[in-house]
């Protein structure tokens, strides 16, 4: 296993849309491990492909206090959503930056398991939440998008001179 380089906001490539995957196989399930690796290391509840530089739909979840619950979820769909929550949102990719979003409070999904399997699942709360967000970066989408200019602005510049690239 390897730990995978995590893309900081504002990289360009952080709003590339993931092509669905075609096959489930082992070389798929050897990047799963490896950012799994990166996820829990990090540490963080959830990591998208888009983050470790791989534009193809899978995103990795695991909210459990233990740390032995991992989700994998492949070419993921949203088929229902429903009411709304506010939760105060972080992000791998935007390092010290914790703003409220709001999201829906249910979703339904559908995705393929890391054995090429079909499922669904019911989310509500944080695992909810943490899935929307990682969808979101499938689709080239960073949660300070959801946040004023102004503020966007301020994170742009404060993480840009935390990576010692000149403001903008
Ligand atoms: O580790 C993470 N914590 C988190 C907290 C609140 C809402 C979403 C998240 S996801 C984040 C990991 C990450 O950046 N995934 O893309
Ligand atoms: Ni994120």
């Amino acid at each position: 296993m390897a730990i995978l380089d995590i893309l900081n906001y504002p990289d360009p490539r952080l709003h590339t849309v993931a092509k669905p995957v075609k096959v489930v196989d082992a070389q798929l399930r050897r990047l799963i491990a490896d950012m799994a690796e990166t996820m829990y290391a990090a540490p963080g509840i959830g990591l998208a492909a888009t983050q470790v530089n791989q534009h193809i739909q899978l995103l990795l979840v695991d909210i459990s206090e233990t740390k032995d619950q991992l989700q994998v979820f492949i070419n993921p769909k949203i088929l229902e959503k429903d009411g709304e929550q506010v939760y105060e949102e972080g992000c791998l990719s935007v390092p010290g930056v914790y703003e409220s979003v709001t999201r829906a409070e249910k979703i339904l999904v559908e995705a393929l398991d890391a054995q090429g399997e079909k499922f669904q699942l019911e989310a509500h709360g944080l695992l909810s939440v943490c899935i929307q967000h990682e969808m979101d970066h499938l689709l080239g989408k960073v949660f300070v998008e959801y946040l004023s200019p102004l503020k966007r602005t301020r994170i742009k510049n404060k993480l840009l001179k935390q990576q010692r690239i000149r403001p903008m």
